[in-house]
């Protein structure tokens, strides 16, 4: 019933989900996917406390694909992007939880592994910018426009954590 009135509320005032309602877009990238890194990322954000509200396992298309990274049609490693993200399935994720935007980006690392710590996902499992593994929203207003390009809204669950009240004060 709350997150009803939540979805009601953040559509109606097109404020989007804030507090511990926050969500971002996650993805493991199809090289992530092939590496078996599946598990190991999705154990990091369980563990973290971020609640999983949307799963699916899916080959992207190339629609979807420049609607994700249109920002970055005019960079010249676009074609690059593309033909890496459209070369095997990557599983799609929303997580939510405080600040989940921003905690995601350090929990990845830099975009480019290099720069990226020991500790991080990216600083992890990979070597090269274009096989970085993981992709996380860079905000808010990202992470909602990316949502909606990866789900459809009922295709989010809302359903209560029995952990809450150990990870929220
Ligand atoms: P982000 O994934 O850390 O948000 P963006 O700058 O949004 O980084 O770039 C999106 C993706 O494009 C990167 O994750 C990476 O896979 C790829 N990319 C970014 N810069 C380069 C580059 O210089 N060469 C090749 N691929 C790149
Ligand atoms: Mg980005």
């Amino acid at each position: 019933m709350i997150c009803l009135f939540l979805t009601v509320f953040a559509y109606v005032f097109k404020t989007g989900w804030t507090g511990v309602n926050e969500r971002t877009f996650i993805a493991v990238k199809p090289d992530g996917v092939q590496r078996r890194l599946v598990g190991e990322i999705i154990r990091r954000f369980e563990r973290k406390g971020f609640k999983l509200v949307g799963l699916k396992f899916l080959q992207a298309s190339d629609e979807q694909l420049r609607d994700h990274y249109r920002d970055l049609r005019e960079k010249p490693f676009f074609n690059g992007l593309l033909k890496y993200m459209n070369s095997g399935p990557v599983v799609a994720m929303v997580w939510q939880g405080m600040d989940v935007v921003k905690t995601s980006r350090r929990m990845l690392g830099e975009t480019n592994p290099a720069d990226s710590l020991p500790g991080t996902i990216r600083g992890d499992y990979c070597v090269e910018v274009g096989r970085n593994v993981i992709h996380g929203s860079d905000s808010v207003e990202s992470a909602q426009r990316e949502i909606s390009i990866w789900f459809k809204e009922h295709e989010l669950v809302c359903w209560e954590e029995s952990t809450e009240h150990w990870i929220y004060a």
